[in-house]
């Protein structure tokens, strides 16, 4: 059993990791930004996913030290990458903001100066929030999000089409990126009827003038598909799966 204390300590003595999963143009494989995941490096443990502890962060209030830490993380080690030349000042950093972390007192505040120590361009940033966070306080999560969005931040809808008012939501918040979840990608192969869901989020965003990337992407049939349709960018194994930063920059090298 992981506790409140347990994490306490391991933010203290530095465990907690990022990993990079790569965001692609669909087209030709192209990397144009990647996603930031969390790892705790527990001593007994071994590596632990968000899921063991990003929930038990919620419910004793820890998650703003969590949240600081992430995004601090991500803007310090992407703009090291900017500097030894990795990555070009195109390149985004997506974060994942839970509906606590959206909420926090001072979130635009920490975001902006994440990104002045960091030294890294507001428009290298993209804040990935799910529809469920959206959902659970959408008031504050349009001042906030609108607040970002006049940073010059970047916003993107996760797991979408997974909530109950999508369309909505397109429409209420300062979207600029739409995430495909993974549910809708992965039978796209099966055959006319898995695929139309993908497509038509696809065609729908195209005509908002947003952008989509494709979650889950494992096979090479699943991408033709995506590209047959316009969808731009995309995630998944197909690539590469989340890395450390130290392979995730080896793998950028060959894909440059
Ligand atoms: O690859 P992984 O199993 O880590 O991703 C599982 C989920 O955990 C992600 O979809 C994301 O929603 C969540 N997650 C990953 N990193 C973070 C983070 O830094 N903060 C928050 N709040 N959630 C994260
Ligand atoms: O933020 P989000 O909930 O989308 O986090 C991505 C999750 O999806 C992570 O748990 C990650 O390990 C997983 N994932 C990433 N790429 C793939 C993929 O191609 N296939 C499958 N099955 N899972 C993936
Ligand atoms: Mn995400
Ligand atoms: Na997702």
């Amino acid at each position: 059993l992981l506790l409140r204390g347990d994490l306490e300590v391991g933010i203290g003595r530095d465990e907690l990791r990022l990993h990079y999963q790569p965001v692609v143009a669909v087209a030709d494989g192209h990397p144009i930004g990647a996603e930031a995941l969390v790892r705790w490096e527990h001593p007994h443990r071994g590596l632990l996913y968000p899921d063991a502890f990003v929930p038990i962060a919620e419910r004793s209030g820890l998650v703003g030290e969590l949240g600081r830490w992430v995004l601090r993380a991500a803007c310090r080690e992407v703009a090291g990458w900017i500097a030894e030349g990795t990555v070009d000042r195109r390149f985004q950093v997506h974060v994942n903001l839970s509906a606590h972390e959206l909420a926090g007192p001072d979130l635009v505040g920490e975001v902006e100066r994440a990104l002045t120590d960091a030294g890294l361009d507001p428009a290298q940033l993209v804040i990935e929030i799910t529809e469920t966070a959206l959902a659970s306080n959408p008031e504050i999560a349009e001042q906030t999000l609108r607040a970002l969005h006049r940073l010059g931040i970047g916003i993107a809808i996760d797991d979408f089409g997974t909530g109950y008012a999508s369309f909505t939501y397109l429409r209420r918040f300062p979207v600029d990126i739409v995430k495909i979840d993974r549910s809708f990608v992965t039978d796209v192969t099966d055959g006319p009827e898995q695929a139309a869901l993908a497509q038509a989020i696809v065609r729908l965003a195209s005509s908002l003038c947003l952008s989509t990337v494709a979650e889950g992407v494992e096979r090479p049939e699943t991408r033709e598909l995506l590209a047959g349709w316009g969808c731009e960018h995309g995630q998944g194994w197909l690539w590469s799966k989340a890395v450390p930063g130290a392979d995730f920059v080896t793998w950028m090298r060959r894909h440059r």
